[in-house]
């Protein structure tokens, strides 16, 4: 079959909730993957971020050979011999005191909605039924019913209804904003430390810590999802930790499961995990035995290869060669490590120049029209990140 074929059969049988660019990959490795017509392309993608240990990475698939050769699913009913250690190595990594494993990034973050309402009510004496969670605008958090209700985006969010009610959504990076917001039945923020469905939107410095000063202030959780940004993606293993803001729950996933299956997980201190007793909340996945090894082998390749140091230094060397390349249609070249985006004057039409890159072999993805993310798998080395801009300088100065 030719890659037209497998296009035609996801149109025919598959929903069209996505328009995905016109390739179709067939194998992967590293920062690389190949269409069944053989042709190569660099991947700046990563599937959102969630492929950081680059495709099949090979520590990685032989602990997942291991662990198939044992046991791959018991469910929470009895205990594992995996999900403990992988629980252990993810709070060592983050430096917090427990975690509760779950399968999808939305799971997570509606894992982190429910242990703010319950720690609100029985930790900061909120009514039950009067808990309120500030959110922002253009943020992206997941596509349950619950965290569509946080969305501003109509295409999220249009006819879904009824939504779930108890956010309040004001501006990003105003911190005074989130203020405003404040009441006694506050019991969280949630935010993104860098909005990524947004276009790669940095914050101004100085926005993570105020609101981790607001929250500290008003005994309010501060919940950062990290489930785009964590995992050493923008240059340190978590992106709050540019700014010293550590949240009181942080919402993992993607590149959590190493690019291999979909792992989630909420960390916390016991302060607040421990409003979780048994029965209140669960997954029959989560903490499974074979994401539990494909976990622990995830972090242990963040370690080894230092992802986080690649990440701030291709980042740097990225950013400046994007800034050089003359092309007039380009306004901001924005990002912070390996999270970058090239955004295009208003109006522009960004899917065309995807189409371009992908003929010259690099896959990437527009949003919002005019604006192209940069993400490629964090182990990246100097020379496939120098041969890839050339086929972005290419394609750009080309416009
Ligand atoms: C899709 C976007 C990225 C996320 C943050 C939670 C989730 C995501 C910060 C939910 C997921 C994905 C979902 C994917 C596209 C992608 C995405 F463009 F939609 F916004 F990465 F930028 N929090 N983001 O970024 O995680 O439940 O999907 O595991 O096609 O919807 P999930």
């Amino acid at each position: 079959m030719k890659s037209q074929d497998y296009i035609a059969l996801d149109e025919k049988y598959g929903a069209h909730n996505y328009h995905p660019l016109p390739v179709v990959i067939s194998w992967a490795e590293g920062c690389r993957v190949r269409d069944p017509e053989g042709k190569q392309y660099y991947d700046f993608l990563s599937a959102y971020s969630a492929v950081n240990q680059g495709h099949r990475h090979p520590a990685i698939i032989q602990a997942v050979k291991d662990q198939l050769d044992a046991v791959t699913l018991t469910s929470r009913a009895f205990h594992n011999d995996k999900m403990g250690l992988f629980l252990q190595k993810l709070c060592d990594f983050t430096g917090y005191e427990m975690a509760l494993p779950m399968n999808t990034g939305a799971e997570a973050v509606e894992t982190a909605l429910k242990a703010a309402r319950r720690w609100g009510v029985e930790k900061k004496g909120v009514q039950n039924g009067k808990q309120e969670i500030i959110c922002v605008e253009e943020n992206f958090h997941g596509r349950t019913i619950a965290v569509i209700s946080m969305s501003n985006d109509p295409d999220s969010t249009v006819n879904y209804g009824p939504y779930v009610t108890g956010f309040v959504r004001v501006p990003y990076a105003k911190a005074e904003a989130i203020e405003a917001a404040v009441t006694p039945n506050t019991v969280a923020v949630i935010i993104e430390p860098i909005q990524g469905e947004a276009g790669v939107y940095v914050p101004p410095v100085g926005y993570l810590k105020a609101v981790r000063d607001i929250c500290t202030k008003h005994k309010i959780l501060f919940i950062c999802d990290e489930i785009q940004t964590g995992f050493s993606r923008t240059g340190k293993r978590f992106a709050w930790q540019h700014e010293d803001a550590r949240p009181d729950i942080m919402c993992l996933g993607k590149a959590l499961g190493g690019g291999i299956m979909p792992i989630s997980a909420i960390v916390a201190d016991h302060e607040v995990m421990d409003v979780f007793t048994p029965g209140t909340h669960g997954s029959t996945f989560g903490g499974n035995p074979l994401a539990s090894a494909v976990g622990i082998a995830a972090l242990k390749v963040l370690v080894d290869e230092k992802l986080d140091e690649n990440a701030e230094r291709l980042g740097k060397i990225f950013r400046d060669e994007l800034r050089k390349i003359s092309c007039k249609k380009i306004v901001e070249v924005r990002g912070k490590g390996l999270l970058n985006a090239v955004v295009f004057e208003k109006g522009f039409e960004a899917w065309n120049v995807c189409i371009a890159l992908r003929d010259a072999g690099l896959l990437a993805k527009q949003t919002h029209g005019n604006i192209i993310r940069f993400a490629p798998p964090l182990v990246i080395t100097e020379k496939e990140l120098r041969e890839a801009i050339e086929i972005i300088r290419k394609v750009f100065t080309a416009l």
